[in-house]
């Protein structure tokens, strides 16, 4: 396929007639925010009207279902996958104004949470690349991921309205509209059932263009809004019941409103199964009308139709399409059910027990009477298997059941009824078949695949880090944005002196504009020659970002005790959003922000610690810290982080991993060489081992004096004005009460010494440099376009 090039007159009229509707007579008139969303608004006019077109072929289209796409912005994005931005830079020029400025007043689409939604990002820009013909399917929130504030240290959230009905680059078409109901009841006639919900609500599809990389693609991520529905309820209407069709008691425009901030943990509210019913009806009415349009049957749907399901979350996305068949299309259950059973695929990001979606059967059975009855059938056929394999094994039926204790394990259904199950990293697939469904596994062992995860190198190395991306460019001669294998040819040059100085260089600026962007933004000062060390994700307690604290005030007791000391400065960075429910994230925020003022303060200290926490973490926030990352903190604790994702595009750019053996961490360790990665910590073995022998936190603090020191240190008040209450739920989360679920003591000595080899290595600047190279020169397999690859050949081009 080939890529439209930039039409500078078309564009430039594009340019016209938008600044013109805003009433203007001049482009020089315009206010930065206007002139982003001219230029905006102009490409994505011009977008609709060029031939660029999905992506076509005789692979199934991919339909990727997620409550979370966390795109970030756009503009940037399109322009340089477009190979736009430097045409479009001119016709800015021209009127004296800076493209980047302009690109900056873009506020950040935030609608996703964390790894996952970004993951589906990714996966989508991957897609278009690869020329793999794909949808994407979510919500268009009101509200995106919460802004964050620090109030005296603590953590304050307030609403993003991202202002979705001005964003230029969405486009409504009120054909796609759809309905969908809830509540109501189930009648049956000669076998046939039909639901009457009591409520109808109208699905608006908002589409954002996913640009393929100068390929020409641009398919649609397709988000659905919620409306009231005519202000009728059209059962009623129908039924001649005019006077009473007015709808009730669901205010429909609510559904669409707010992304609810949970990362790995499940709140379990009304609200939120509403929205995700919500999401699979709609998606599924317009991946049904796509299917028949085209003059297909409705049996062939398998061999046209994929839907991967991002985590549970989409769940009811399966009863919702059997429930079509059989209702609608008229098919009898085994047939309904082959097509059903080979259709969906399921990918499942943790194992964290608090995050495996379960829904009380009450609720669901109120609001999806007909899907409750679909799922019971789904159980009782499993039920047969289960009898079958383990006869009168009445604890093997509770483990797998897909309902049980008045409970639906929405994690069972996908397992039972997709062809596909797969983790995202070597070690969590691993994890999935032994730990989380190993009767499953015995079972149906061809189901189960690993997928490591990918990230896009568009965004994460040519957006983000212009100047790497400029010197790959210069070096290798060859494209490699859409082939990041070729990044290997970069190896030799780690050995070649030249090279290190200017990619050292690199990192050095991007360090300059990192620290200046900071000043701004937080009214630090901090010296660009110091050791970037960067931990940047949720806050959670399995990922640690307490015991880089510990680290913190360990450092700190040291240049206290001892000014001689020889350490190198550092800068320690946090980005990270706590879910505003989320007690303890919320201490440890609260104490690293205490911490930070304390010794930000010390002169005694001076520039040798810096710790600066950037409030309100975000994609557009990652895209500046992670050019200018030195060290990359993936301290989790091992077995609990499916992947990190965040890994893959600080090692990338260039920094080096202090890490556990857990995620995608163990596939980085294989990719770049042991000598240059720092793994520390227990593995999942001895951390199972560990607990089994009965884990107590207070022996290892006993054994370790300087442990002793760092953690009476947070509780004698030192930093915080002499409140020794201050960070009760975080000493208590690794003291006796809480027990230390996470081993932040057990890993603590094994996470200092191995930050005494980075010491070591950060003081030959050379031998630094060159483990930074390898890094990047090492990491190709990282890219989504093989992550993508992976799905094809594993999952979408078989189970049909
Ligand atoms: O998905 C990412 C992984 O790289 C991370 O390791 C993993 O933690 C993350 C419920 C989640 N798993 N589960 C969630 C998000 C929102 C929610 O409501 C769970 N996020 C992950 C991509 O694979």
């Amino acid at each position: 396929m080939t890529q439209p090039t930039f039409d500078q007159e078309h564009f430039s009229a594009a340019l016209t007639r938008q600044w013109r509707r805003f009433g203007l007579h001049d482009a020089q008139a315009m206010t930065p925010d206007q002139w982003w969303h001219a230029v905006s608004g102009a490409l994505a006019e011009c977008l609709t009207e060029r031939p660029a077109r999905p992506a076509s072929g005789p692979q199934r289209h991919v339909n990727y279902l997620s409550m979370e796409f966390l795109i970030g912005r756009l503009t940037g994005n399109n322009l340089l996958n477009l190979g736009w931005y430097e045409g479009v830079k001119d016709v800015l020029a021209a009127s004296g104004v800076a493209l980047s400025d302009v690109l900056e007043r873009e506020t950040d689409p935030a609608l996703g949470n964390g790894g996952l939604g970004r993951l589906a990002a990714c996966f989508l820009d991957a897609m278009a690349t690869t020329g793999q013909p794909a949808t994407g399917y979510g919500l268009n929130y009101q509200y995106g991921l919460f802004r964050q504030q620090f109030i005296d240290g603590a953590q304050h959230e307030q609403p993003d309205n991202w202002q979705r009905e001005a964003y230029p680059w969405f486009r409504h078409n009120a054909a796609l509209n759809v309905q969908v109901g809830l509540g109501g009841k189930v009648t049956s006639a000669e076998g046939v059932s039909c639901w009457q919900p009591a409520f109808v609500l109208q699905g608006e599809a908002w589409d954002l263009p996913v640009v393929g990389f100068r390929n020409g693609v641009s398919q649609p991520l397709r988000l659905w809004q919620a409306k009231h529905a005519s202000p009728f309820n059209l059962q009623r209407f129908n039924d001649g019941d005019f006077l009473r069709a007015e709808q009730q008691g669901i205010d429909a425009e609510k559904l669409t409103k707010v992304l609810y901030p949970n990362d790995n943990h499940q709140a379990g509210k009304k609200l939120r199964l509403m929205q995700q019913y919500f999401q699979c009806a709609c998606t599924l009415k317009d991946i049904l009308r796509r299917h028949l349009t085209a003059g297909r049957t409705i049996e062939t749907l398998p061999d046209h139709e994929v839907i991967q399901l991002n985590d549970t979350h989409p769940t009811l996305a399966i009863p919702e399409l059997l429930r079509l068949l059989l209702d609608e299309h008229g098919l009898m259950w085994e047939a309904a059910w082959d097509i059903t059973r080979r259709t969906f695929a399921y990918t499942n990001h943790t194992l964290m027990p608090e995050a495996l979606e379960c829904w009380n059967l009450r609720l669901v059975r109120t609001l999806l009477p007909r899907h409750m009855m679909i799922i019971n059938t789904i159980n009782a056929q499993l039920k047969s298997v289960v009898e079958a394999r383990w006869p009168g094994n009445e604890a093997m039926w509770a483990k797998l059941a897909v309902v049980h204790n008045q409970q639906l394990r929405m994690a069972n259904l996908c397992v039972v009824s997709c062809f596909a199950v797969n983790g995202v990293a070597a070690l969590h697939s691993r994890l999935v078949v032994e730990d989380l469904f190993p009767e499953y596994h015995t079972l149906w062992p061809e189901k189960f695949h690993n997928v490591t995860n990918g990230i896009t190198p568009r965004r994460w190395i040519n957006q983000c880090n212009p100047a790497l991306a400029a010197l790959i460019n210069k070096t290798l001669k060859r494209p490699w944005l859409n082939d990041l294998d070729a990044l290997s040819d970069l190896a030799p040059l780690a050995d070649d002196a030249a090279f290190r100085a200017e990619y050292r260089t690199i990192k050095q600026r991007n360090k300059v504009a990192l620290t200046q962007w900071i000043a701004e933004r937080t009214g630090l000062q901090v010296q660009a020659d110091a050791l970037f060390d960067v931990q940047i994700k949720r806050l959670h307690e399995y990922k640690r970002q307490h015991l880089m604290l510990l680290h913190i005030i360990a450092l700190w007791q040291t240049l206290v005790s001892d000014p001689q000391a020889n350490l190198a400065p550092r800068v320690m960075l946090f980005g990270a959003k706590a879910a505003p429910g989320y007690a303890l994230a919320k201490n440890i925020i609260y104490a690293i922000n205490k911490v930070a003022e304390v010794i930000n303060a010390d002169a005694r200290v001076g520039d040798r610690l810096k710790i600066v926490f950037i409030p309100d973490y975000n994609v557009s926030v990652a895209e500046r810290l992670i050019p200018a990352a030195d060290l990359s903190e993936q301290i989790s604790t091992a077995g609990k982080e499916a992947s990190g994702t965040g890994n893959m595009k600080l090692a990338l750019n260039g920094a080096l991993t202090i890490g556990t053996l857990d995620g995608a961490n163990v596939e980085i360790a294989q990719q770049v060489g042991e000598e240059n990665i720092f793994i520390f910590g227990h593995t999942v073995e001895q951390v199972s081992a560990l607990k089994q022998a009965g884990y107590a936190p207070a022996t290892w603090r006993k054994k370790d004096p300087q442990l002793d020191r760092v953690l009476t240190a947070l509780e004698d008040g030192t930093f915080s004005g002499g409140d020794r209450t201050a960070f009760t739920a975080l000493l208590d989360s690794m003291g006796p009460a809480g027990g230390d679920p996470y081993l932040v003591l057990a890993d603590f000595r094994h996470y200092l010494n191995a930050q005494q080899q980075v010491e070591a290595l950060w003081a030959d600047p050379e031998a630094w440099t060159r483990a930074a190279i390898l890094n990047t020169a090492r990491c190709g397999m990282f890219s989504a376009d093989r992550a993508i690859r992976d799905y094809q050949q594993r999952i979408w081009q078989a189970g049909r």
